[in-house]
């Protein structure tokens, strides 16, 4: 992570990575969702993510698809190596530490035209969350949970998908409710315009939300939440059987580095 990254990061709460997929890596993990489409869910009425805001809604839910990292070979291969890819390695190991973990289990986000987008969130201001936070100390970012999205499908201006209010991670006031709502201030809020293969790394401390998806073409976003070696805010999980070295130290339960964590190293 160059100075320059380090200084977007910090300033804004997010960063996007362009390329970290090839073209061909992106076409074998769309392949792979695909093959497992049958399992897909798309969110009930019941579970609206829009919070009732008018200037979110859909109509229909968004889609959500887990559980790619136990799927039969050849298919989870794609998501067992974002899990611990050499590119992001090295963003995860300044904004979270040498040592982080993945938290949460990884799952396709994915929107098709006219599916609802989400209240904005985060932990940011005025209280302190100490499982999402960030923190500037010693020269250096501290962040408890933190997502990594990789992107599969294109997403320009106006498409909708993510947006996050930059800045708003160091925020000491709360974020007024029209504005969590999408329904005032949006000239103070960003989409985040990305492609196929990019990787976009955020803290869940800055305040963020989804647009409605408005493209023909649909929204496919592997979404990965890791956190700091010392922190759950999940339950910790078994180690499967399948992984290898580096993805194991990803996948350890909570615990010091002082008493031998594995680290990735870059
Ligand atoms: O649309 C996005 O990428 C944000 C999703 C999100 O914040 C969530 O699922 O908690």
């Amino acid at each position: 992570m160059n100075d320059n990254e380090k200084y977007l990061f910090d300033l804004n709460g997010y960063l996007v990575i362009e390329n970290v997929l090839t073209p061909e890596e992106v076409a074998l993990a769309n392949e792979a969702i695909d093959h497992h489409q049958d399992l897909a869910r798309v969110r009930p009425r019941e579970q609206r993510l829009d919070g009732g805001s008018s200037a979110l809604t859909g109509d229909h839910g968004r889609g959500q698809l887990g559980g790619m990292l136990n799927w039969e070979e050849p298919w989870c291969l794609p998501f067992r190596e974002m899990l611990v890819h050499p590119t992001i390695v090295p963003y995860l190991n300044e904004i979270l530490g040498k040592g982080f973990r993945m938290d949460h289990q990884m799952f396709l986000l994915s929107m098709t035209k006219g599916a609802e987008g989400f209240i904005f969130h985060g932990s940011s201001g005025p209280g302190f969350d100490p499982n999402q936070y960030y923190i500037f100390r010693d020269g250096r970012m501290h962040c408890g949970l933190t997502v990594a999205t990789f992107q599969l499908t294109d997403v320009n201006p106006g498409d909708g998908g993510l947006i996050v209010i930059p800045g708003s991670h160091k925020s000491n006031f709360s974020c007024p409710q029209e504005m969590r709502r999408y329904e005032k201030y949006q000239e103070h809020v960003r989409q985040i315009v990305c492609k196929a293969g990019d990787v976009v790394i955020f803290t869940e401390a800055v305040t963020h939300g989804t647009l409605p998806w408005t493209a023909d073409h649909p929204r496919r976003s592997i979404l990965m939440r890791y956190t700091a070696g010392n922190l759950a805010y999940v339950p910790a999980y078994p180690v499967p059987e399948w992984a290898n070295e580096r993805q194991r130290a990803v996948m350890e339960p909570p615990y010091h580095t002082r008493l031998n964590r594995p680290v990735l190293e870059e």
